[in-house]
């Protein structure tokens, strides 16, 4: 392979991103933040995503496992359905599926919070007692980090929280910027038996994350340098993990601990994730590398974009997520939160706003080229009324209905039949795939693709979200190589011209030319579409609001309009039933 081919290649896979803005988050309206919910609209809103009875959530907090249930706290509003007057609030399950209301966790109490308890992590020490350390917001509006202890350990609820008098525990110093200072990590112990987290910050327009080391988990001293920097503005909810590698002693889809980030013999089979959440973008990013404990210091793998073209775990609508390791089922899994898409006055009227992705299970690929996400396995629980398709022909310009379910999980599988018509792709849309796929969206006919699922279709078809995708061929001087483009596109879900309607997308890190088909699974509810292409590897969260494909008239088909005829190989598509979803405890 000629250098310009293989240039071309490594273009491919690692220009995934683009730098299109979402919607910022966390606009402000003060006038809004403390108007209660007169009534809930329960038209969009989720059955098995995440989310509470009313109200504005984002960020997920602390996540863990403790004494056999899953927490999860949250940037919560228990005053309106913008964003404003934030407590963590509080949910426990023991599967991730079923989901339990508690009394918030944390809420501002203190003069170290006294204005808004933020982002933040839980570390389970080593005596098995769980700490939470989050951002606080002082009345000079500084951003601090505080630490609460539970009340009482034996309560497996957790439900209250102990804020020791010494917080906070780190505050800005003068080389700190004191109003971009949030979101501690969860903490790992070293092998020179000090503790370590991150703190996301900046300086001028350069992400930091910030590295603080304690020997007591109370008083923390800020080191030399930032575990690792970027050109690309505040660095939001960073996240540090190790992740197993493949062909290390032990199953490479399994969780690797914090906990054991100092383990020495690990050292050799794991990598370490460093995913940061760009405020100026509001997409996430994240680089696999190795960790030298000997001088803290982070270096990502040669191939690896380490800016605002990185790798995202998500192409969509997915921000300031958190992992934690499940010590119950050894694996690491992802929350992240998905904003709305609609309009501030539509969430008013909702009297609601903000849900969180599906629980991910994530891990390293095989070839350590990009982390793999895929719903939680719990997830299967839920599934219903199945309706299957096998071995079904979809000609150029056809489809087929598949079925009407309110809310589904749709596992599909495409064989494509004549690759070699694939169109040429122009090497200028590596870098831009959201653009390309508003150019070339489901309505615009190619060769291989757009074939795939409209999903939250009206009968009639006048309403859908196509979830899809087309394959081209990249030609160089010596050589040729199959590009899949992964594509969501909402322009015709709603009529509404004022909500956000995206075109997110990605390319598929896959060797179609060997392989001949792809698959795709989709959760599909009432406004959230979350896509897993080729087995995770690509995922695509949108939100979207349809007025007449509702309830039983939301319609599920198969397309393409492709010039060239794909088989739909294996389609299940069930029902789901909605799980217990945030009942108050009794
Ligand atoms: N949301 C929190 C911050 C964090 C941001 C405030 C990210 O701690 O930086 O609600 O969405």
């Amino acid at each position: 392979m000629g250098m310009a081919a293989l240039l071309l290649v490594w273009a491919l896979l690692h220009c995934a991103g683009t730098v299109t803005m979402v919607r910022a988050s966390h606009a402000v309206y003060p006038e809004l933040q403390s108007l209660e919910a007169e009534k809930v609209d329960e038209t969009s809103r989720t059955g098995y995503h995440f989310q509470p009875p009313k109200h504005w959530i984002n960020d997920p907090n602390g996540p863990m496992y403790y004494k056999g249930l899953y927490h999860l706290f949250y940037q919560y509003n228990p005053k309106g359905a913008v964003w404003g007057n934030i407590v963590w609030a509080h949910s426990v399950s023991t599967d991730l599926i079923d989901w339990t209301a508690l009394a918030p966790g944390i809420y501002p109490s203190r003069q170290f919070d006294v204005k808004g308890c933020w982002s933040g992590s839980a570390t389970v020490l080593p005596s098995g007692v769980p700490v939470v350390m989050y951002t606080g917001i002082d009345p000079d509006e500084h951003q601090v980090q505080n630490v609460a202890y539970p009340k009482n350990l034996s309560d497996p609820f957790l439900r209250e929280w102990v804020k020791p008098d010494y917080n906070p525990i780190i505050a800005p110093d003068s080389g700190v910027n004191a109003s971009a200072f949030r979101d501690p990590t969860t903490a790992w112990y070293g092998p020179d038996r000090h503790w370590r987290l991150l703190v996301g910050s900046k300086v001028g327009g350069k992400g930091l994350a910030v590295l603080y080391r304690s020997r007591d988990f109370r008083r923390w001293v800020k080191a030399h340098h930032p575990l690792h920097s970027g050109l690309t503005g505040m660095w939001e909810c960073p996240d540090f993990f190790p992740v197993a590698v493949h062909g290390g002693g032990r199953h490479y889809r399994r969780g690797v601990d914090t906990a054991e980030l100092h383990d020495r013999a690990l050292a050799e089979e794991v990598k370490y994730v460093l995913k940061v959440s760009l405020d100026l973008t509001r997409y996430e990013y994240y680089t696999v590398g190795t960790y030298d404990h000997a001088t803290d210091r982070y270096t990502p793998d040669a191939g690896f974009r380490d800016n605002d073209y990185g790798l995202r775990y998500d192409y969509g609508d997915f921000y300031a997520s958190k992992s934690f390791y499940d010590p119950a089922k050894r694996r690491r899994v992802l929350w992240g939160w998905a904003n709305e898409s609609d309009t501030v006055p539509d969430d008013r009227r909702k009297g609601w706003a903000g849900i969180q992705a599906i629980p991910r299970k994530l891990w390293l690929s095989p070839r350590g080229k990009q982390l793999i996400q895929w719903p939680v396995e719990e997830v299967k629980a839920l599934r219903a009324k199945h309706v299957n398709v096998s071995d079904k022909v979809v000609k150029s310009g056809q489809y087929f209905e598949v079925t009407g379910f309110k809310s589904s999980d749709v596992e599909v599988e495409f064989a494509i039949g004549d690759l070699s018509k694939a169109e040429r792709f122009n090497p200028r849309w590596l870098t831009d795939p959201q653009a390309l796929c508003k150019k070339r969206g489901a309505r615009e006919t190619g060769e291989v693709g757009p074939f795939g699922l409209w999903v939250l279709a009206a009968g009639d078809l006048t309403e859908r979200t196509a979830v899809f995708f087309r394959v081209f061929r990249a030609n160089s001087s010596s050589s040729s190589r199959l590009v899949v483009l992964m594509c969501n596109d909402p322009t015709n879900s709603t009529f509404e011209a004022q909500v956000y309607r995206p075109t997110f997308a990605s390319f598929v890190n896959v060797d179609i030319a060997r392989t001949k088909t792809i698959a795709l699974r989709t959760l599909i509810e009432p406004s959230v579409v979350e896509s897993f292409g080729a087995g995770g590897r690509t995922c695509i969260l949108t939100r979207v609001y349809p007025k007449k494909a509702l309830g039983d008239n939301a319609h599920l088909f198969v397309f393409n309009h492709g010039e060239v005829d794909v088989k739909v190989t294996r389609l299940d598509a069930w029902e789901m039933r909605t799980p217990k979803m945030n009942v108050p405890a009794q």
